[in-house]
């Protein structure tokens, strides 16, 4: 192989970095006329034009009876918490975005960790009922990656119980079970739009649900609890989705097929490639799923693959390929949290094996055919030269 890595003295692969995503944009040519209507009506925010626009699409794109519209995902499952009235404990997963375990205690809500299944990555009904308390109140389970969650057994623990569902689908955005739209399910699902997602409004994200009376809390909720200039009707807050933000919602829901798409072909590119590489395991996603293909990650097993997932971190770093470590440090481990009884290292032992060896490859639609290539023949590189790189560049192993 004429490549050579740069830890054995080579050159970088990529002279300029590629990230791990790049969002889908509007042209300015798209944005302009929008952009002059904005400008000369001078109606910046505050459930504009625009707004009303975006939030009736994204309800029909999305496939649900109600969808509603905020300025960011971790707002708008804040405002779903609050929404669904749970207080005192609610079980989750650690394996996710801090923002995840983050909403329930700016609720006031202990987050109850429970350890996810090794293969799919998400929530693990089988611990949930061991952890229920008289003090639970809900589940929040994330649909880790865009892979769905085990929604049935999930939602029958919750009935049994008299929990509430709230699904973060912040990285599910056009996933689907068999053929019904993700945001069907539970009493609630929020999804992100921010710059790193599938779909974006720049910052932005949306709760889906099924309930016109919780639709309606959450309208208020987000514009401080004012239903007319007369009426307040709740301790709401700000978290309004301005003009600017959807009218990218606009212009990016007409994209964001095609951006599956693509994505979609590069993803089945890096699965055969890799394929080829012993010691690589990968998200088990169901055949019933139509997946959105958010993430590409792979996880690495050390012993097989000669390498820890930070050692090959650290490696592919200095290729210029700006890999990350979702979802590492693990949220049970933070020091927020790490105090709490089901934080325990011991109680959670796959989602901290995951956190240990997942790795997050780059995946978005302008990346090309080549840059798979060579991000595999990295990957490749690294395992058929392991015992050397152990030995001369990471020797602390
Ligand atoms: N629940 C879950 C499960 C989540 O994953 C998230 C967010 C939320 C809830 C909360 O939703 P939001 O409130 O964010 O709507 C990113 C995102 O900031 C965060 O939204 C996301 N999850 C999380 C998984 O990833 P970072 O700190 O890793 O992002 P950053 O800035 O390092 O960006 C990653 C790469 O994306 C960059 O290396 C290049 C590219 N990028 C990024 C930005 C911001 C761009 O090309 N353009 C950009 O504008 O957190």
């Amino acid at each position: 192989m004429s490549k050579k890595l740069v830890v054995l003295g080579g050159t970088p692969t990529f002279k300029d970095k590629i990230y791990i995503t790049r969002p889908i944009v509007p042209s300015l040519k798209e944005l302009e006329p929008f952009l002059k209507v904005i400008l000369k009506a001078k109606w910046l925010t505050n459930d504009g034009p625009y707004a009303r626009e975006f939030e009736k699409a994204l309800g029909k794109y999305l496939g649900v009876p109600y969808a509603s519209i905020y300025c960011n995902g971790t707002l708008a499952l804040q405002l779903c918490v609050r929404g669904l009235r749970l207080s005192g404990e609610v079980i989750t997963t650690p394996f996710t975005f801090a923002a995840t375990p983050h909403v329930l205690y700016w609720n006031n809500i202990t987050p109850v960790f429970c350890d996810v299944d090794p293969d799919t990555y998400n929530l693990d009904p089988k611990r949930i009922e061991s952890l229920i308390s008289p003090k639970t109140t809900g589940i929040l389970a994330v649909h880790v990656f865009g892979n769905p969650c085990d929604i049935e057994n999930i939602e029958r623990i919750a009935d049994y119980h008299g929990l509430k569902v709230i699904y973060d689908a912040a990285h599910a955005f056009g996933t689907k079970i068999n053929d019904k739209p993700i945001g069907n399910f539970g009493d609630a699902s929020m999804f992100s739009f921010h710059a790193t997602k599938t779909f974006n409004t720049l910052e932005g994200g949306a709760v889906t649900c099924s309930d016109s009376n919780l639709h309606q809390r959450l309208r208020d909720l987000r514009n401080f609890g004012i239903r007319s200039e007369e009426e307040i009707v709740s301790p709401g807050i700000n978290a309004k989705m301005n003009e600017l933000q959807a009218v990218f919602g606009l212009l990016n829901l007409e994209k964001v097929d095609d951006s599956i798409a693509k994505r979609k072909k590069l993803f089945n590119k890096y699965h055969s490639l890799l394929g080829e590489i012993s010691g690589l395991k990968f998200q088990k996603i169901s055949e019933r799923t139509h997946y959105n293909y958010s993430y590409l990650t792979i996880e690495i097993l050390p012993d097989e693959f000669g390498l820890s997932r930070d050692d090959v971190f650290t490696c592919m770093r200095e290729e210029g390929i700006m890999v990350r470590k979702y979802f590492s440090p693990l949220c049970s481990n933070y020091s927020c949290y790490s105090a709490l009884s089901s934080a325990k290292k011991e109680l959670l032992p796959d989602a901290n094996m995951l956190a240990s060896r997942v790795l997050c490859l780059p995946l978005y639609d302008e990346l090309e055919d080549k840059d798979v290539e060579k991000v595999v023949e990295v990957l490749s590189l690294l395992h058929n030269n392991a015992p050397e790189i152990r030995r001369l560049v990471l020797p602390s192993i």
